[in-house]
């Protein structure tokens, strides 16, 4: 496979880099933070997607390397927008694989020291596969990255098996609502009790909660009107390069 060739020398080629996505607070619409996507700029396929080339690093033994470019990039970018006086969090994505890895608290403790970040702004987010396979072991994994102080945030939340007992045993955090209920606001009810139900459900927990894929004017009131935490969809913005992001962060944009 060629792709695999290409991505073993993107990374010394600098054709990685990173969007990132607003995430607003349901009250006041001020930015809380901003969710890191990568991109990979293929010198001749043009710009690839994580859901294409993230597989394939898992596959061939590329995402411990690949995964610890975006957490050291991601912890700069955060410094720089520290220092232009950007008060926001940021959140890296982790596969199953990468939080089995035995390196992956020293490329997080790596990345944080090098750039002198509060480790509390940096939230990860994982799925709840990370439990299918070996429980004890991600239980183990994230009650120390929780310790470290760590935000854990459960991403696509709905979709996958076994949310209570996650959420229940779970050292997480946050929650993200995944979109394909999101999407459904205004147009079924039944989503709408769904969405109501997790948000108390949430909150009982002392978890935050985050809804993503927010699109209309009216899911966002919906989820406001339901007390949901932070939105985050094309509403508000796209994935975008730091530069642009800074722009709009500073509400030039
Ligand atoms: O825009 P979007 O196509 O960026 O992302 C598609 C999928 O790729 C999402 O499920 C997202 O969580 C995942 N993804 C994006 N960036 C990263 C990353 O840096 N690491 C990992 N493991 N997954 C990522
Ligand atoms: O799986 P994860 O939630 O990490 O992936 C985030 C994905 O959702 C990225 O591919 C991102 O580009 C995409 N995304 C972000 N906002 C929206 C939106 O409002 N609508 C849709 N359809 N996708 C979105
Ligand atoms: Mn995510
Ligand atoms: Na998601």
């Amino acid at each position: 496979l060629q792709l695999q060739h290409d991505l073993r020398s993107a990374l010394d080629r600098h054709e990685l880099e990173l969007y990132y996505q607003p995430k607003i607070d349901g009250y006041s619409s001020q930015i809380t933070g901003v969710e890191a996507l990568v991109r990979w700029h293929h010198p001749t396929r043009g710009l690839m997607m994580p859901g294409v080339f993230i597989p394939i690093a898992e596959r061939f033994g590329l995402i411990g390397a690949l995964g610890g470019w975006v957490l050291d990039e991601a912890c700069r970018q955060l410094q720089i927008w520290q220092n232009q006086g950007l008060r926001m969090r940021v959140s890296v994505n982790l596969t199953p694989q990468q939080l089995q890895q035995d390196d992956l608290m020293d490329r997080i403790h790596r990345a944080v020291t090098r750039h002198k970040i509060d480790r509390r702004l940096l939230t990860l987010e994982i799925t709840e596969s990370v439990f299918m396979q070996n429980k004890d072991a991600a239980l183990r994994v994230l009650t120390r990255l929780a310790q470290d102080g760590i935000t854990l945030s459960l991403d696509d939340f709905g979709t996958e098996y076994s949310s209570y007992a996650v959420l229940s045993e779970m050292p997480v955090h946050q929650l993200k609502i995944d979109r394909h209920f999101v999407m459904k606001l205004g147009t079924s009810l039944k989503a709408e009790a769904i969405v109501d139900g997790i948000i108390h459900m949430a909150h009982a927990l002392n978890l935050r909660v985050v809804a993503e894929g927010v699109e209309t004017e009216e899911q966002r009131d919906t989820l406001v009107r339901l007390a949901c935490d932070e939105l985050q969809g094309y509403l508000f913005a796209k994935p975008m390069p730091a530069d642009r992001l800074t722009l709009w962060a500073m509400g030039d944009d």
